[in-house]
């Protein structure tokens, strides 16, 4: 792939770029995969990032996202909005509109926007908004705004994808079960894997899908919650590689008890790691510890995203 570029920006202090030489997965994903969390980031000289940013990246385009999707062998990608660029959703916009049709989208949406520009992002693809409360990425929304966000988008048949860190879940708990829509949340909640599955933090969220079906899951990014580390060891199988173990079980009990209400995502070009940058096969490859049957495998990377984004081909 090509090597990252960052046009007139300056990167982040310690800024991690994407790894320009991913392995080939050795796990073969079902026909029709879907990357279902990705992010392009500029190119800046383009796609300028937002005033209001809280890290600037290394430019990540379309063309190398579709590059890496041809090379992990998924078939589609849904490419969730950035904080580096706040709610202008162009650079998200101009990848799905030259995809052929094989990628859809995740809005930042303001109070402010329009019915025809929601109109506008709905024929380009997208599907959705998304709601960050990671306090490092963004500033403070009221609650009030997201709510009425959240009902205007529901006339387009669109979800809210959430992300929120597990200790902030109890205080989030009452607006997040006030949404009406579908709701995805990001990466399981970002459970702290060094405390027991079984603790009160990852109950409540297994609690949380629980009780309200109309919660969903990632259970993507081991690369960032993990402890232990991308080291990877061979397993059993013949070929098999086994890194990031420690989210395993997680991931695991998330697809086992939920498999109809799961999403997988690479989450390239991997913003703000700070200590490894992963190898997008070995993602790839931790996907059959995950989902450890086929027909677990074919609903959280083909039924399951299409049935959110596609319907109308399913
Ligand atoms: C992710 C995770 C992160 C960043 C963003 O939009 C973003 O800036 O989502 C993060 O820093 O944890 O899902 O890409």
């Amino acid at each position: 792939m090509d090597k990252p570029t960052t046009g007139d920006f300056t990167k982040t202090a310690g800024w991690m770029d994407w790894f320009t030489g991913p392995s080939k997965p050795r796990f073969t994903v079902p026909a029709g995969s879907v990357d279902a969390h990705c992010h392009v980031f500029g190119p800046g000289a383009q796609f300028p990032f937002a005033p209001e940013r809280k890290y600037t990246p290394c430019d990540a385009s379309k063309h190398q996202l579709y590059a890496l999707r041809d090379h992990l062998g998924f078939a589609r990608n849904v490419v969730v909005q950035a904080t580096c660029h706040g709610a202008d959703n162009r650079a998200m916009v101009d990848a799905l509109v030259n995809s052929g049709g094989k990628a859809r989208g995740v809005a930042t949406v303001k109070r402010s926007v329009s019915d025809a520009e929601i109109q506008a992002m709905h024929d380009a693809g997208v599907r959705g908004v998304r709601f960050n409360f990671v306090k490092r990425l963004v500033d403070f929304t009221p609650k009030d705004e997201l709510l009425e966000i959240a009902g205007r988008i529901a006339q387009w048949g669109w979800h809210v994808v959430i992300y929120f860190e597990a200790v902030d879940l109890p205080e989030l708990w009452d607006f997040f079960t006030a949404l009406p829509t579908t709701v995805v949340v990001d990466h399981m909640g970002r459970p702290d894997v060094s405390k027991p599955i079984d603790g009160p933090e990852f109950s409540l969220f297994l609690k949380f899908m629980r009780e309200h079906t109309n919660v969903w899951s990632k259970v993507s990014c081991p690369e960032r919650l993990s402890v232990t580390g991308p080291k990877a060891i061979n397993g059993q199988l013949s070929g098999e590689r086994i890194a990031y173990t420690d989210v395993i079980p997680f991931a695991k009990r998330v697809v086992d008890e939920f498999p109809d209400r799961v999403l997988w995502g690479t989450d390239w070009p991997h913003p703000n790691l700070k200590d490894h940058m992963p190898d997008d096969g070995l993602l790839v490859d931790f996907i059959p510890h995950i989902a450890t049957t086929a027909e677990l495998q074919e609903k959280l990377l083909v039924n399951n995203p299409m049935r959110l984004y596609w319907p109308e081909e399913i």
